[in-house]
């Protein structure tokens, strides 16, 4: 079981990692004063939640990223492109899901990228999802040289958002126009560019064949998955150091 409680598909050859059983830490809403839940919790059992998680620079942080989109726009590709810098002309399809996991470092904090590529279900959107569940990012992947893929962005977005918890409109995401290697275009860059910068998402226009923007993209994401990790972090020692014995929540019940 992953730490976000969402099934944990077989890894590719039987090689990749467990999923981490770090806490979620944007699961980890603080008690409410004036329900009765708050009432019960005392401050030290919220401390003890901390324990093991990062609280400084020099400790990892595991994030988890999912690539979705269209079949056949080169998710897997651009995955392995990354990960295993390889890239294979035949068409496979990705039976399952699969992790691959990418260490990085971000502003001098070590990251333990868990990159997780969902196959074969993108047919079946609503298979897909069952993946979405403890994202701290989403990369969403179109093939500059098939519009349908890219007009379905929107879906995959939109479905992405509303399943994810809790319901952020800042999600982290960036967007991938890949196979920018073919001259048979059917989605110019300004087309792509303005959907995503109404949307306020970043764009990287990607080749997974000659490895283009790859590295840039997943670290983008990478960036900005950490930044809102860090902030939910740093608020819920906040709001947890608020409740003091002094401060305690009312025992009137909700
Ligand atoms: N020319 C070109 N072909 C690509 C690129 N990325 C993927 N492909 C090909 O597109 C097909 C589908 O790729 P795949 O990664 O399996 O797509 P997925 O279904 O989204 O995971 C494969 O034949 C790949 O070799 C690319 O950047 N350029
Ligand atoms: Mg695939």
């Amino acid at each position: 079981m992953s730490r976000s409680g969402a099934p944990q598909p077989p890894a590719p050859g039987g090689q990749g990692p467990a999923a981490p059983s770090r806490i979620l830490l944007s699961r980890l809403s603080p008690a409410r004063p004036g329900c009765s839940g708050a009432a019960a919790a005392p401050p030290p059992r919220q401390v003890s939640a901390l324990q093991g998680l990062p609280m400084d620079a020099s400790k990892k942080v595991d994030l988890k990223i999912i690539i979705i989109g269209a079949l056949g726009v080169g998710k897997t590709s651009l995955l392995h492109q990354y990960v295993h810098k390889t890239f294979y002309e035949d068409y496979r399809t990705t039976l399952g899901a699969s992790i691959l996991t990418k260490v990085l470092a971000v502003d001098s904090t070590p990251l333990k990228l868990q990159i997780w590529d969902t196959g074969g279900q993108e047919r079946f959107r609503s298979m897909v999802s069952t993946f979405y569940k403890g994202s701290d990012g989403c990369m969403l992947a179109f093939d500059v040289t098939d519009r349908e893929s890219f007009e379905a962005l929107d879906n995959w977005r939109d479905d992405f958002l509303e399943k994810v918890i809790p319901r952020e409109q800042e999600f982290p995401m960036v967007v991938l126009g890949n196979k920018i290697d073919l001259s048979d275009r059917q989605v110019p860059k300004e087309t792509a560019s303005a959907w995503c910068k109404e949307k306020d998402i970043p764009y990287f226009e990607v080749s997974a064949k000659n490895n283009i923007n790859v590295a840039e993209a997943f670290e983008t994401l990478a960036k900005q998955a950490l930044s809102t990790y860090k902030g939910i972090f740093e608020s819920y020692l906040t709001d947890s150091i608020k409740l003091t014995p002094n401060d305690k929540p009312k025992q009137s019940c909700c």
